[in-house]
């Protein structure tokens, strides 16, 4: 049973993230018995096990309309209904971008943004901020009747006059199609909804798997939220092509345009699929003749796209929808829809699976590092007072005293360098303040404002072109801005530390540092996407070519804001990083004084509490020393779930 092979791996990909997620909890409920999570370990591991469990893992189809997409999902994902889930026919079905996932704070439904939302400045991930823009449709799970039918809402479309369709964005006056219809009364075709968010509790959507159904080339351009985010942040795209219509000059436009555009690099991760190969079949022709037409079909589609014919699938996703309703082996194999599940899964969750392995490694490293520093520090006080109680056996009352006041001296010492380090707390407050305010909200909001209003009033390209470069060019000289003060702030705590480690025997450490580039490169990404689908936008709505150029802004706007989150929030954990442990460390060392200073203050007020307090201090070193083992058991139990081989289930083996 082959075609369960993706189900089967993704459910095993689950799993994995789960027994992870519950070593992880092990982890951080051994570290707060033991007092060894301070605020920042509770912060990273809460957001290391929401990451787990959020994970998701996105597939988008991309095509020309009829080529086959929603079918596709049918046969792919929802064969197990019996029936035909998402419309789909002959012409263009469906109309406006589709999501299914699975929110379980939600019940089963289909939401839809209302078309009329494109005369507003907002963007679809906006939108869905607020429930109340939405119309929201309940799914009755119990009939497929009845959702099927609620499902059609994705298709619906309504006559509108063409002057509303192109304050939508949606009028093309350079299409001469659309002159013809307009002909018509003056009236035309457009979506009923912007997009929808259909709500399904299917095994694999409740696992994070989330699909992307599009509508075919027009709107796949005129909705800035797809070209702009929703595929680049997919993590599989899929282009499907069919067999009966060829490679057409639209096919090859919306593959440049939006599969391979930007980066030829990103050719390596997209799956093209050959669909409707049931139409080559053909009872005159012998099946190695068959065989040897869609072979020649794959080589010259591989060929017409510049990719390995082994990217290319040739599948029939209307009979394997049929074969696995009907339970038919012989015509799913016939369908060939097994190879590509088999590749979809092989290509896709091992590579997803790797990466999340190698991130959570990497924090669970960085959390252990500091825990262990701890435990160091803690050995490293404890033998230097037992050191220290050993010398005075046998030693006088004078010797005592010497002792009381050197350590006296020693914890007063200490204490007037606490000084330069609540010195040195005020200067990073004051860096980390100018660092804000490179990356801050507000600076981004103003930036956005004055360029939304440039766009406003510029009448001629070069107007509009000006303002979003400058736009760009700001983000980006704040960006490296922020890159010099986390540079700077590194240094400055670099140094910080050697001098705590030289004067006061603190233990070494080298702050880790951070890097910007992750976030330049992605604002760098969206200006390219700016610069190659600018022209297309101008061209192409003549008229509405302001409206659209104003939605196009929003939704980079959306993007970058989106970026600065991301690096405010990862500033704010690295910024922890560096200083939580100076703090640690300059309490554990001011603790250890006092408590070596009590120690001998008790030994001098009576002799016999020496070999008592000896005794008490080899205890808390076998006590730190167990610690130590118990961490390292708790991360080889993490790292052995990180490092499991694949565990599938013995179907998806067969
Ligand atoms: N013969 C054959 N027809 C197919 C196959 N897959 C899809 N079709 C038919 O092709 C037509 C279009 O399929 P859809 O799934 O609606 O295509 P789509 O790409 O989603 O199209 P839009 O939603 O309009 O963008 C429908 O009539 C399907 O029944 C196939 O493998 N073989
Ligand atoms: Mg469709």
């Amino acid at each position: 049973m082959q075609s369960r092979d993706l189900a089967a791996r993704f459910e095993a990909y689950s799993d994995w993230r789960r027994r992870l997620s519950a070593r992880i909890s092990d982890l951080h409920e051994w570290l707060s018995q033991q007092d060894l999570a301070d605020a920042q370990a509770d912060l990273a591991i809460q957001q290391l096990l929401e990451r787990l469990h959020q994970d998701k893992l996105v597939v988008a189809f991309v095509a020309e309309f009829s080529r086959g997409k929603s079918e596709l999902i049918n046969a792919v994902f929802f064969a197990d209904f019996g029936q035909r889930l998402l419309p789909s026919a002959a012409g263009r079905t469906t109309m406006c971008p589709t999501e299914l996932l699975y929110d379980s704070t939600r019940p089963p439904s289909i939401r839809l943004l209302p078309i009329e939302t494109r005369s507003r400045d907002a963007t679809v991930s906006e939108f869905k901020n607020y429930a109340d823009e939405w119309v929201t449709l309940p799914l009755d799970l119990s009939s497929a009747d009845k959702m099927s039918e609620v499902l059609s809402q994705v298709s619906h479309t309504k006559r509108v006059p063409v002057a509303l369709a192109r304050k939508y964005g949606l009028y093309d006056d350079g299409d001469p199609l659309a002159v013809d219809t307009a002909a018509d009364g003056g009236a035309i075709d457009i979506p009923c909804w912007r997009h929808a968010i259909i709500n399904f509790p299917h095994p694999l959507l409740q696992q994070g798997l989330v699909i992307l159904d599009t509508p075919g080339l027009n709107a796949i351009g005129t909705e800035p939220e797809l070209t702009l985010n929703l595929l680049p942040n997919a993590h599989a795209v899929l282009f499907i092509l069919a067999a009966d219509a060829g490679v057409t000059k639209t096919d090859i436009e919306v593959w440049q345009n939006h599969l391979v555009g930007e980066n030829p690099a990103t050719r390596e991760g997209r799956i093209v699929i050959l669909n409707k190969i049931d139409g080559l079949w053909d009872d005159l022709r012998t099946g190695a003749e068959v065989d040897a037409e869609i072979a020649r079909q794959v080589r010259s589609t591989a060929q017409l796209l510049a990719i390995p014919p082994a990217q290319v699938f040739p599948v029939s996703a209307q009979k394997a929808l049929l074969a696995k309703v009907n339970g038919d082996d012989a015509l799913l194999a016939k369908s060939r829809m097994p190879q590509l599940e088999l590749a979809l899964s092989k290509e896709l969750i091992p590579a997803k699976r790797h990466i999340v392995g190698a991130a959570t490694r990497g924090e669970i490293g960085a959390l252990a590092a500091s825990v262990r520093t701890i435990l160091d520090s803690r050995t490293a006080g404890i033998h230097e007072q037992l050191g220290e109680l050993c010398g005075l056996r046998g030693k006088n009352q004078d010797v005592v005293e010497h002792m009381m006041l050197r350590i006296q001296q020693e914890k007063e010492l200490f204490e007037r360098g606490m000084q330069r380090y609540t010195a040195l707390r005020t200067v990073f407050t004051q860096h980390t303040n100018a660092l804000y305010e490179c990356v801050g909200l507000e600076t981004l909001r103003a930036t956005a404002r004055d360029t939304r209003r440039r766009i406003e009033v510029s009448p001629f390209t070069r107007g509009v072109r000006l303002a979003m470069n400058d736009f760009f060019g700001r983000i980006n000289s704040s960006l490296e801005q922020a890159a010099g003060q986390t540079g700077e702030i590194h240094d400055m705590m670099r140094a910080m530390y050697a001098r705590f480690a030289k004067e006061h025997g603190l233990e070494p450490f080298v702050p880790p540092s951070f890097s910007m580039l992750k976030y330049q490169k992605e604002v760098e990404r969206l200006e390219r996407a700016y610069n190659v689908h600018f022209n297309t936008l101008w061209n192409m709505v003549s008229r509405a070519k302001f409206a659209l150029m104003k939605r196009f802004f929003e939704t980079i706007a959306i993007r970058v804001k989106h970026v600065y989150d991301i690096a405010n929030r990862d500033l704010e954990s690295w910024l922890k990083s560096v200083m939580a442990p100076l703090e640690t460390q300059v309490r554990e060392h001011h603790l250890q004084l006092r408590r070596r200073l009590d120690s001998v203050k008790r030994i001098h007020r009576a002799s016999d509490e020496l070999e008592e307090r000896i005794a008490e201090l080899e205890q808390a070193q076998a006590a730190v020393q167990d610690q130590a083992e118990a961490l390292a058991r708790e991360l080889v139990a993490i790292h052995a779930v990180i490092d499991q081989p694949e565990t599938l289930p013995l179907a998806a083996n067969a």
